[in-house]
């Protein structure tokens, strides 16, 4: 074998081990997550396990309270470009600051609500704070499919879901069938 060997299990992408994402309904998908007031090894142990674990999945985002920690703490690559570089992003504490007026509608999914998808509209740009791996305070503007998606992740931060923004019969159709997978992947 010839190059630097990698362990099994974890992507070119992120130096972190996968973890098991919570599947809606759950308590924990439910709360308001605390700040992050210390930036531990701990915490950056996280921020690189759930790289791995949205890059696994796959995803775009992943929030911490979907591996069932309860922090502030988001991550997202949404460069969809093949053969584009990754740009794995870390969001320890973030805040939207502020929103456009133009709304977007996309087609939303979750990786804790497995194969459901459904529109949801949200500012189509947003001014984003928070703070990095390294504990340095960022800055920045989202448009597309980031925009859409940092939202997303932000109010899973919130104790909110994409399905929260459906009529409340297919919310809760959908909450019946993933009750069903759970049912399934106990018996497994
Ligand atoms: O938070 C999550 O559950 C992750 C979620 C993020 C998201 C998707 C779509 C709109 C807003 C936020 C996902 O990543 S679902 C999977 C997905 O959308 C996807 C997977 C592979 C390639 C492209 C997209
Ligand atoms: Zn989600």
């Amino acid at each position: 074998m010839q190059g630097a060997l990698r362990p099994l299990g974890r992507s070119p992408k992120s130096e972190g081990m996968k973890r098991p994402i919570l599947i809606h309904p759950d308590p924990r998908l439910k709360k308001v997550c605390d700040p992050v007031t210390d930036l531990s090894d701990e915490l950056r142990v996280l921020a690189d396990d759930m790289l791995e674990t949205m890059y696994d999945a796959p995803g775009i985002g992943l929030a911490a309270p979907q591996v069932g920690v309860m922090h502030r703490l988001i991550v997202l690559d949404c460069v969809k470009e093949e053969g584009e570089a990754p740009r794995p992003t870390v969001m320890f504490n973030p805040e939207i600051l502020a929103v456009s007026d133009d709304l977007n509608t996309y087609e939303e999914g979750c990786l804790s609500i497995p194969e459901q998808y459904a529109d949801v509209t949200r500012p189509a740009e947003v001014r984003v704070g928070w703070i990095d791996q390294n504990g340095t305070p960022q800055e920045r503007d989202f448009d597309g499919l980031w925009a859409t998606c940092v939202q997303h992740e932000i109010d899973h931060l919130n104790g909110k879901l994409f399905i929260d923004y459906l009529k409340p019969l297919k919310r809760q159709m959908i909450t019946r069938k993933m009750q069903k997978l759970k049912r399934e992947r106990a018996r497994a």
